[in-house]
C-alpha cells in the first residue's frame, strides 16, 4: 500500500490554452476560496501549497496541423510534470487542481516519471484521446491521453513540441469510467486497442460499484499497482455539475461520482488525483457555480478518505 502518510501537495494549475473558454483557470481560486484546503485538513492531511502555477504566454504560438495552441500547452505542461513529479518524489501526495483537462498530461508524466507502473482512471464523460491528426476542434485538453500514450505524433517537417512527452503510458494501464460523448476516431482506437472503457451504459448495466472493481481489476490485476485518478468534473450530470465547458446529459450522479472516488482510496493505492474542467465563469446561476465547486471539493475529499472507517 502507497501513503500512510497522509501529506499531500496542492498544485494549483490555472490553465485554460487547451480549449477555447475563458474562466476555467479560475477554478483553483474558487475551489481555494470554497474551503478545499481546511477541508483536507480536516481529514488529517497535512497540506503543502506553494500558491498557483504561473504560464508564461508564448510571443508567438501558431497553430502546428490543428493544433491550438501548442507551445503554450506543452510550455505549461513542463511546469506541471516538474511539480507533480517533485511532490511525487518528496513522498506526497500530488492532488492537481486546473484547468482544463490538457494539464493531464504534465500530470500524468509527472506521476509516471515516479512510479512507472502506475495505471491511471480516467472519469470523464470524453475520452480526451484524439490525436492532433484525428481532433476536429484543436484543442488540446481533447488530446491529452494521445501524447501520453505514444498516438500523436508530429508529422514531418512539423515542430515537435510535445516531444518531451515521450509515450510514458501504456495502453493497459489506462481505464476509463463514465464515458458518453466519443469522436469516430476515439471509438475505433478505444476498440483497436482494448482500452479497458466502462461508459455510462456500464454504469447503467452494472451498478457504479461493480464497474468501479471490474476496473480496478483490469488496471491493476495484482493489486499492486500505485493509481492515479484523473477526475473531470464533466463526468458528472450537469444537474450537479453545471459550470463546465462541455456539459453533457446522463452522467453521474454525485453519490455515483463520491462513491467511485471512495472505492478507489479504500484500494490504499492511489497515489495521486486531479481534478479538472470546474469553469466558475459558466453556469446559469451563482448557485450552479457553488455547486460545481462543491462537487470538486466533495471529490477530493471522497478520494482522501472521507467517510471510510
Ligand atoms: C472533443 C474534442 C473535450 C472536454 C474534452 C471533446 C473535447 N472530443 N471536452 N473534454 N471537456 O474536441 O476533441
Ligand atoms: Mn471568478
Ligand atoms: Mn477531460
Ligand atoms: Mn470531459
Amino acid at each position: 500500500k502507497f501513503y500512510p502518510k497522509k501529506e499531500l501537495t496542492l498544485i494549483s494549475a490555472p490553465f485554460s490554452g487547451g480549449q477555447g473558454r475563458d474562466g476555467v483557470d479560475e477554478g483553483p481560486r474558487h475551489l481555494l476560496e470554497m474551503g478545499l484546503v481546511n477541508e483536507i485538513e480536516e481529514l488529517g492531511w497535512k497540506t503543502h501549497f506553494d500558491g498557483h502555477l504561473d504560464f508564461p504566454i508564448p510571443a508567438e504560438d501558431a497553430d502546428i496541423g490543428k493544433m491550438k495552441r501548442p507551445r503554450y500547452v506543452s510550455n505549461s505542461n513542463k511546469i506541471v510534470y516538474e511539480a507533480v513529479s517533485k511532490a511525487v518524489k518528496n513522498d506526497t501526495f500530488p492532488l492537481t487542481i486546473g484547468g482544463d483537462h490538457s494539464i493531464a498530461i504534465g500530470t500524468v508524466a509527472g506521476v509516471q516519471s515516479v512510479y512507472p507502473n502506475a495505471g491511471v482512471l480516467w472519469i470523464d464523460a470524453h475520452a480526451d484521446i484524439n490525436t492532433p491528426e484525428s481532433t476536429d476542434s484543436g484543442n488540446l485538453h481533447g488530446c491529452p491521453v494521445s501524447f501520453l500514450v505514444g498516438l500523436a505524433k508530429a508529422q514531418p517537417g512539423q515542430e515537435d513540441v510535445f516531444g518531451w512527452v515521450n509515450d510514458c503510458l501504456s495502453f493497459d494501464r489506462l481505464a476509463y469510467i463514465a464515458l458518453r460523448d466519443l469522436d469516430v476516431f476515439e471509438k475505433k482506437i478505444i476498440k483497436e486497442k482494448n482500452i479497458i472503457a466502462y461508459t455510462m451504459h456500464h454504469v447503467d448495466k452494472y451498478g457504479i460499484a461493480k464497474v468501479v472493481e471490474m476496473a480496478l481489476n483490469r488496471l491493476d490485476p495484482d493489486g499492486d499497482r500505485p493509481i492515479h485518478l484523473s477526475f473531470d468534473v464533466d463526468a458528472i450530470d450537469p444537474i450537479y455539475a453545471p459550470s463546465t465547458g462541455t456539459p453533457v446529459r446522463g452522467g453521474l450522479t454525485w453519490r455515483e461520482a463520491s462513491y467511485l472516488c471512495e472505492a478507489v482510496a479504500e484500494t490504499g493505492n492511489l497515489v495521486a488525483m486531479d481534478i479538472v474542467e470546474c469553469n466558475p465563469h459558466l453556469g446559469e446561476t451563482e448557485i450552479a457555480v457553488k455547486d460545481t465547486i462543491a462537487v470538486g471539493i466533495t471529490l477530493a475529499k471522497c478520494a482522501l478518505g472521507d467517510v471510510l472507517l
